[in-house]
């Protein structure tokens, strides 16, 4: 059985990062262990007066505890980190676990032109230090911008600006992989390309474009994609598991868009995605 750790906090509610990734991961078959980097009451875009408790501390007493009982992953997932000191934190945590395990950075902090409301504007400067550890990072198009300290350009755009974009993302980070998200060339459909440095190959994959947004679709995306890679799924295969998980959410939650900020229905794909992973021999 594979084992991953996911890095990222519990919003106790608001399906998004942990409470969506490790029943993601879990129902894909790995066992998966958690560092959660902080507990807020619900996630911070779209709810007023949110609680926040910081686990910074609390991070590194797991991992000496880990590293004291011979713990190992064959991957390690980070998402929506805590605060600035946490990028210490994990990229000392890439130093004693990553070394055979596959590093997969969300460098979740931005959205739509915007950082998220708890970040200050050199927050993308370290979460690039984070990036330049990763085998495959995994940005939106608007993350992808503020890593490479770039204007956003989230419309308009053709195959040649995003291939060129993920091509200045594997040469500035080092990643073997980089896949930007939200890529829309045509009004109808939606999904995520990706450029293998190593292999100098690029790979899409699209989905209907549903006309509607809903928070966390980017980490329902993130966890299942992760779990594909860790899984040993091929890029091509790994993009579809996820995208099609991610749209699926999507469709599931279609009809309640008033509350979007509830996050989506991947409750409802967790059980197709548990029956795709079991077909899977690596
Ligand atoms: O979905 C990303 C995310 C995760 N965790 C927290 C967030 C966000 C996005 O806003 O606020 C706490």
């Amino acid at each position: 059985m594979k084992r991953t750790v996911s890095i990222q906090d519990i919003s106790c509610f608001g399906r998004c990062s942990l409470t969506v990734a490790l029943p993601t991961l879990s129902a894909m078959g790995i066992e998966t262990a958690i560092v959660p980097t902080a507990i807020l009451s619900t996630h911070t875009a779209g709810f007023q007066g949110f609680t926040f408790c910081d686990l910074t501390e609390e991070m590194d007493k797991i991992a000496a505890h880990w590293q004291k009982e011979g713990i190992t992953f064959d991957s390690i997932g980070t998402g929506y980190l805590g605060s600035d000191e946490q990028i210490a934190t994990v990229l000392s945590f890439f130093e004693t676990f990553g070394k055979d395990a596959l590093i997969f950075v969300d460098p979740v902090m931005a959205d739509h032109g915007k950082l998220y409301p708890a970040f200050s504007a050199d927050f993308p400067a370290k979460m690039a230090r984070l990036c330049e550890k990763a085998d495959v990072i995994v940005p939106n198009l608007t993350e992808a911008a503020f890593l490479l300290g770039e204007d956003c350009v989230l419309s308009g755009y053709d195959e040649a600006y995003i291939h060129a974009l993920l091509k200045r993302l594997t040469s500035r980070f080092g990643c073997q992989v980089a896949i930007v998200t939200g890529v829309v060339y045509t009004p109808d459909q939606q999904g995520v390309v990706a450029y293998d440095a190593k292999e100098d190959r690029f790979y899409s994959y699209f989905g209907e474009n549903l006309p509607v947004t809903f928070h966390g679709t980017g980490d329902v995306f993130s966890s299942s994609l992760c779990g594909a890679l860790t899984l040993g799924m091929e890029l091509t295969a790994a993009l579809k598991v996820a995208v099609d998980f991610t749209i699926a959410a999507i469709r599931a939650t279609m009809g309640v868009e008033d509350r979007y900020w509830y996050g989506v229905n991947f409750e409802a794909g967790l059980s197709d995605l548990a029956a795709t992973c079991q077909d899977f021999k690596a």
